[in-house]
Order: C-alpha cells, then structure tokens, then sequence
C-alpha cells in the first residue's frame, strides 16, 4: 500500500489574490508530489511500507540510517496539514473554546498574530511556524527544514510553511507580509478548532 498524495481541498485559484494558482500549482503538484514519490522509493519492500504516515515519521526520527525517510514522510504530512489550515476567504477570528484558549493563553487574538509571525519570520533558513498543544497549553513553536513537532509529544493545531517556495512567487523575500496575509486573511478556523476538540 502506497502513500498517496492527497487532493487540494480547494481549487488552485481559491486562495487569490493573496496566493497564486501558480504556487498552489507548484507548490502541491511538484513539491508535496515529489515528496511522496521520494517516501514511497524509499521505503518499498520495507516494513514501514505498510505503517501509518505518523509512526514512519516517529519511528524514523532519530534513526540517522533514516534521515531521508524522516525528511520525506515527515514533509508529507506537514504539508497535508498546511493546505487543510487555509481556506478560500479564510482569516477572520477563531470562536468558541478555541478563541477562548487563545486568549487565556495568549492574552488576545493579535497577541498571538504577533507571536506567530515573529516565530516564522525568525526561524533561519527552512521550516515551519505552529501553534500547538503541549500538555494542554498552547504554544508556539518553529521547527527546522522537515522537523513535525509531533515527535515531541506536542499536537499541532496549525501551522505556515515559511519555506521560500510557499511564498516567494507571489512575496519574493518578504516573509513576515506572507505570514500576515496568512494569518489574516487564509486560516481556516475551523479546521483548528476540530484539531484543538481532538487534542483536548
Ligand atoms: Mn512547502
């Protein structure tokens, strides 16, 4: 059984103007693609061929035999989760518990914004910003190149890919903008509220 490169949840032009159809296009059909492609070469004819997505990432972490399983699996996944936290005229503000939580732990909705930004906008180089759970807190951290924070025991709520290629075509170098349009005008709530009801 083969991993599988999941659709879109919404069509390549959904996410204008703010995200092109053109990095969609590149974004999911090339590089979510060859990541897949790259999991299923290197573990055909081997155990983890047969294991979820979430024990190849965990059980190859810290194995340096299986760096490029990790790297592949773990990207996968990550980038399965990115498209599912934005939305066509997404933004706008979390309600119910999950606001709740955000501002008991974060003070406000902006408050927030501002942590996640500066967490994208800070990590060097390759990664990812997200706000998770972590022994029922939210927090926020940002994670290296492929790094899940699932490895460490944390749930991810949400998360922005802050690799050049999820940006640069339509912000060029500007990150810390691609990260604002994010948070304000793509997330999709209510997908971070079904992960939070999960992770409660
Ligand atoms: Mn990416």
């Amino acid at each position: 059984m083969a991993f599988e490169l999941p659709p879109l949840p919404y069509d390549y032009k959904d996410l204008e103007p703010h995200i092109s159809a053109e990095t969609l296009q590149f974004h999911h059909d090339k590089h979510h693609a060859s990541y897949v492609t790259n999991l299923n070469n290197l573990t055909k004819d081997s155990p983890l061929a047969d294991k979820s997505l979430e024990e190849v990432i965990k059980e190859s972490v810290n194995d340096s035999a299986k760096t490029g399983i990790f790297n592949n699996a773990a990207q996968v996944w990550n980038h399965t989760f990115y498209w599912n936290c934005m939305k066509k005229d997404g933004g706008g503000s979390p309600t119910g518990e999950l606001a709740e939580k955000i501002n008991a732990s974060f003070g406000s909705l902006d408050e927030f914004k501002k942590q996640f930004k500066e967490a994208g906008g800070t990590q060097f180089g390759s990664g990812y910003a997200w706000l998770v759970v972590d022994n029922g807190n939210l927090k926020i951290v940002k994670t290296p190149n492929a790094a899940n924070p699932i490895t460490s025991g944390h749930t991810p709520l949400l998360t922005a890919d802050v690799w050049e290629h999820a940006y640069y075509l339509d912000f060029q170098n500007r990150r810390p903008d691609y990260l604002q349009t994010f948070l304000d005008s793509l997330i999709n709530w209510e997908y971070v509220a079904e992960q939070y009801a999960k992770a409660k």
